[in-house]
């Protein structure tokens, strides 16, 4: 990420968080503040958002209302803390859990309480989303020597790997290989980001790891896909040295749309509202010469 921020600002700065309405019509912040806040994600009822924030001095994950209100932080430890991922019901919150290097996925209730270890390897593990029916979690691990993806059960057991792109992404000397998951809401598909061709693209896979397909190919990174509510399309990041967006991905034409940009902000990280009309995602300030 720091990349990107160095040439749109000349430093780092630390993203906030807000809300653009995809026909054009508003946009928002809902987080301000001076630490970074990332990663926001909708919950299924539409009412809050969760998402993570070093303002304590290391990452914890917070939620709020939609509208920004009512803020609580849901973790206090001394790990770092991200990733936040709404089980379908919204009463659950999967997230990665980093301790000395090693991070694992850890779930919780959503007001915080009863918060239990899903995956304990030494290799790190994460990046969990949930299925829509609420029976696994599909996650990121780099347990076989590199990046791939893996669905378990919502209580930690029968961990599978699901993709093997270890020949690709060997011959590309890939840092990433396959990593966060994304299930579709009709529970079809897995949308991911894989570095298997050389380059961050958008790839799509039936659970089971068969049929899988690229969706973007292009010099950016492209990653962070998010399935909009009918199932039809992607919100994903993209980013070059220069620059960085979000870009609305229609799935079965390949067709990509930037999403508008609020003036002075450039955007990452999206995630839908449940009724497909609005993304929550980072925002990150313009040099004002831009
Ligand atoms: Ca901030
Ligand atoms: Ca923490
Ligand atoms: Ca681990
Ligand atoms: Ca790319």
């Amino acid at each position: 990420m720091t990349q990107f921020l160095l040439a749109l600002a000349q430093a780092p700065g630390p993203a906030d968080i807000g809300i653009v309405k995809l026909d054009g019509s508003d946009s928002r912040l809902v987080v301000v503040n001076p630490a970074s806040d990332e990663e926001p994600e909708w919950s299924p009822d539409g009412k809050k958002i969760v998402f993570d924030s070093g303002r304590n001095g290391n990452n914890d994950i917070f939620v709020m209302d939609s509208s920004g209100e009512n803020l609580k932080q849901l973790t206090e430890s001394p790990a770092k803390e991200d990733h936040a991922a709404w089980s379908p019901d919204g009463k659950s919150i999967a997230y990665q859990y980093e301790w000395e290097g090693n991070t694992d996925v850890f779930v919780m209730n959503a007001d915080g309480s009863k918060k239990s270890r899903l995956t304990n390897h030494p290799a790190r593990d994460g990046w969990p989303d949930w299925s829509p029916d609420g029976s696994k979690i599909v996650f990121s691990s780099e347990r076989d020597g590199r990046r791939e993806i893996y669905i378990m059960n919502t209580d930690g057991s029968d961990q599978k790997r699901v993709t093997d792109s270890s020949a690709e992404c060997k011959r590309v000397q890939a840092k990433y290989c396959n990593t966060d998951p994304s299930w579709s809401p009709d529970g079809r598909w897995i949308a991911f980001n894989s570095e298997r061709d050389g380059n961050s693209e958008i790839y799509l896979m039936r659970p089971d790891g068969s049929a899988q397909s690229r969706l973007t190919q292009n010099d950016r990174v492209d990653e962070r896909p998010a399935w909009s509510p009918d199932s039809r399309k992607l919100a994903f990041s993209w980013r070059t040295r220069a620059d960085a967006g979000v870009m609305i991905l229609n799935v079965e034409s390949k067709t990509e749309t930037p999403l508008t940009e609020p003036t002075g902000y450039a955007l990452q990280r999206p995630d839908w509202s449940p009724d497909g009309k609005s993304i929550v995602c980072e925002w990150f300030k313009r040099p004002s010469n831009r």
